[in-house]
């Protein structure tokens, strides 16, 4: 048996394991004790990914799609030189215009594929992209830098220090936190708890970390946080907490904030918001009370109708009180190359525009891309889709389908036959994660303890696997274009070793020598406005001006929003559960276990009296976009008015999946909106949350 040091790269905190390998075959997994930053935690998820690793299902060799729509395995080199045959043949008949590409989630996590396939777009002269950004941080970006001049600026709590966090729209419990890395992050906060420290935690769902006595709940209205913000906010101006001569030295617009936030004052939001003003009055007391006070906002709050300017009042509430850069506030973390800097953009430069209006530059909107495909001037024709599964994680899955078979070719490289493959023209076997060397990338800037580790590929690759930096670069080669597989001995790592080695002198050649993870300086209050700010004049904006259409749209939004919260229809959330990553744990038979063979509706029990429904009650749920069939959950951590469910199910379109689609579930993303309206326009952030449906009871079959 031999024992390869590795870490997790399925979610953020990048977790230390131990990679069991016997005969070549990778058959265990265990958490790394000796791992100086996560110290042995990791999850049941990330131990399982040896079980994705082996799972029969997984895609071996490169496939071609038939006239009758079977599945023909051929070699990487018959692949290829198919693929480079259609490729051309789009090309020449509609032009770069009419290529685009879908980078998913899993790409974050991967340092060389992430780098080389963007190689790979650009010397193919893609010209429309998208990503799974725009179904969860989009908004992110763009208020970081409007605020900060940099989209890479995402202060974190300074989880040790601090005396109150407020978390908004997260549930550590379940993703273990995002853009905020700390190893057993709820292991982090129940001991914070238990010095004394507060959490408050504003969701509509009381949520697991509350449940273990951590802190409070507030339930807050689904989509309704930037009201919240600006009341609390509002109320801590009213207490004389703001702290105008940091502002002074080190912001502006200060004045511009105060008139957005004027007209909402804790009672003026109380009943849209469903937080008793009274609540939020006293957390105002609170945060003015407490020097060492902190805030963290994650997905719920992004993909409500104002992500960008909620997160911007996210910042405000730390920057204009004096707890940004401050002991035990928010802290900019840096990894292991200054990432503020590559982040810097002027907001104004931003928007291009196109068919479907101004949008964001970089990521389309997801929600546009069955219009791209099918309602454009200049259609896409083809596409390419790298670790990702759009079908299932995106709006309007049957538009989006109906899209895919109108393209002359799509290209899918996955480690699944996923829902989104089934569509595709070609099929590409990526390998998994304990099959490629790697860095850890992915929380740089957002860790509480930053560190730089490298991993071999602790098992040769199974079958026809290969990764994607090899599949870019052989696409590239094929069609004989500059490619590294060229050179005499290919060196996919050249890029980050020079970031390693110019970002914080550390040589690659150590890091994968030992294969241990190098820490880095830990973040420290004090030097954030000289290093991290990157506005023209250096100052945090504090109402940026290109805000300006957004604020009339939120104060428009606050009086159809009064109008709707009397309207009885019940507000549709999500939610994720440590069985469920994304829509690829769909297929591991231990995840299932314990009857978690589907996703159900939540509901508290208030609500599932008034629809006469009982605990199990088969259900159709539906609305304008699209309907969906499941059954009853009843969950007193729900606000009442609000139901949930657990994304990344609706696996009756993944016939290959065996385990998922003999469990598929139910696709609650055929409940949300696509074009116009579906998106935020600052960020082209989906509108995923506070989605109004109806519900009712299907009638049992008649027996016999
Ligand atoms: N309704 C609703 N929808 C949501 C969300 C929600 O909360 N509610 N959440 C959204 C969020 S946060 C996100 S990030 C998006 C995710 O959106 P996507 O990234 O489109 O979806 P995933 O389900 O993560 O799909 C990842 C795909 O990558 C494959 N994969 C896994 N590892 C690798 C690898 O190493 N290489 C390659 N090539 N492929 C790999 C998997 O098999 C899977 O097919 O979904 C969003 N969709
Ligand atoms: N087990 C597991 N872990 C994961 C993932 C997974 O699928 N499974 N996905 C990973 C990915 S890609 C991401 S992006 C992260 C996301 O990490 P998180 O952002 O922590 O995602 P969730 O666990 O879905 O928590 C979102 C919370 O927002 C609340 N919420 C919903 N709507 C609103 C709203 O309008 N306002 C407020 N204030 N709250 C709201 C929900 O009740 C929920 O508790 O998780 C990562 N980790
Ligand atoms: S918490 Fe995330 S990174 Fe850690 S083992 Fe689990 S899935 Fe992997
Ligand atoms: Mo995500």
């Amino acid at each position: 048996m031999v024992e390869t040091r590795t870490f997790c790269r399925i979610c953020e905190p990048s977790c230390g394991l131990v990679a069991h390998v016997e005969g070549g075959q990778l058959v265990k997994l265990s958490p790394d004790r000796d791992h100086a930053v996560t110290q042995g935690f990791s999850c049941h998820k990330g131990l399982a990914a040896v079980d994705i690793h082996r799972d029969p299902d997984r895609l071996d060799h490169p496939q071609l799609r038939s006239p009758d729509g079977t599945w023909r395995d051929v070699s990487w080199d018959e692949a290829m030189a198919e693929t480079a045959r259609r490729w051309r043949a789009v090309v020449a008949a509609h032009g770069e215009q009419s290529t685009a590409a879908y980078v998913g989630n899993p790409m974050a996590f991967n340092a060389l594929g992430s780098l080389h396939v963007g190689q790979m777009l650009r010397a193919l002269g893609v010209r429309r992209h998208f990503s799974s950004g725009t179904q969860d941080c989009a908004n992110k970006f763009v208020a970081s830098e409007a605020v900060f001049g940099s989209s890479n600026v995402h202060p974190i709590p300074d989880l040790e220090q601090t005396d109150l966090c407020i978390v908004i729209g997260e549930n550590p419990r379940a993703s273990q936190a995002s853009f905020y890395s700390v190893p057993n992050v709820l292991g982090a906060m129940r001991r914070v708890a238990a010095r004394g420290a507060r959490f408050v935690f504003v969701n509509p769902r009381r949520i697991e970390s509350a449940e273990q006595g951590i802190g409070d709940t507030l339930w807050i209205r689904p989509d309704t946080d930037v009201w919240f913000l600006a009341a609390l906010l509002h109320e801590i101006d009213a207490l004389g907490g703001f702290r105008d001569e940091v502002v002074r030295r080190h912001g502006q617009h200060l004045e511009e904030l105060r008139r957005f936030i004027a007209p909402y004052d804790a009672d003026a939001v109380a009943e849209i918001t469903g937080i008793a003003a009274d609540a939020t009055r006293e957390l105002a007391a609170a945060w003015v009370a407490t020097p060492r006070a902190s805030v963290h906002a994650s997905t719920g709050l992004n993909m409500g109708r104002q992500g960008t300017l909620a997160y911007w009042l996210v910042h405000m509430l730390s920057f204009v009180t004096g707890r940004l850069d401050a002991e035990g506030g928010n802290l900019k973390s840096d990894g292991f190359y200054p990432n503020a800097r590559s982040g810097a953009g002027v907001p104004e430069q931003g928007y291009v525009d196109t068919e479907f209006g101004m949008l964001r530059r970089g990521a389309l909107p997801g929600t546009l891309m069955s219009h791209a495909i099918l309602d454009s001037d200049t259609p896409i024709k083809a596409m390419i889709v790298v670790a990702g599964n759009p079908l299932l994680s995106i709006a309007g899955q049957d538009r989006l389908r109906k899209a895919f078979e109108q393209l002359e070719l799509l290209i899918v490289i996955d480690i699944y036959p996923s829902a989104t493959a089934e569509h595709a023209h070609v099929v590409l076997p990526a390998t998994d994660m304990y099959e490629r060397d790697d860095l850890n990338i992915v929380n740089i800037g957002t860790s509480a303890q930053p560190f730089a580790q490298y991993t071999p590929a602790v098992a040769e690759p199974m079958a026809e696997r290969r990764p994607e930096w090899w599949i870019a670069h052989r696409f590239l080669q094929e069609l004989g274009l500059t490619s590294i597989l060229d050179d005499e001995t290919p060196d996919p790592w050249a890029k980050w070793r020079h970031m390693l080695a110019k970002g914080s002198g550390l040589d690659l050649a150590e890091l994968q020598a030992d294969g241990a993870p190098h820490l880095l300086p830990r973040p420290e209050p004090g030097a954030f406005f000289d290093a991290q700010v990157h506005t023209p004049d250096g100052l945090v904006d504090c109402c940026p001006p290109g805000f300006a259409t957004a604020i009339d749209r939120c104060h428009r939004l606050f009086g159809e929003t009064r109008q709707e919260v009397s309207d009885g229809r019940l507000r549709l959330i999500h939610r994720r559960d440590a069985w469920m990553h994304n829509s690829w744990f769909a297929n591991v038979p231990r995840m299932k276990r314990g009857g978690r063979t589907t996703n159900p509706l939540s509901m508290h029990p208030d609500d599932a009296v008034r629809l006469g429904l009982a605990d199990g009650a088969a259900v159709v749920v539906s609305n304008e976009h699209g309907q969906v069939a499941t059954v009853v959950e009843v969950d007193d951590a729900l606000m009442p008015g609000v139901v949930s469910m657990v994304h990344g199910w609706g696996h009756a379109v993944s016939p290959r999946l065996r385990v998922a689609h003999e469990h598929p579930g139910a696709n609650p993303n055929e409940l949300l909106p696509i074009g116009d309206g579906s998106f935020e326009p600052l960020s082209s952030q989906a509108h995923m949350t506070g989605i109004a449906v109806d519900v009712r009871a299907v009638e049992p079959a008649p027996i016999g």
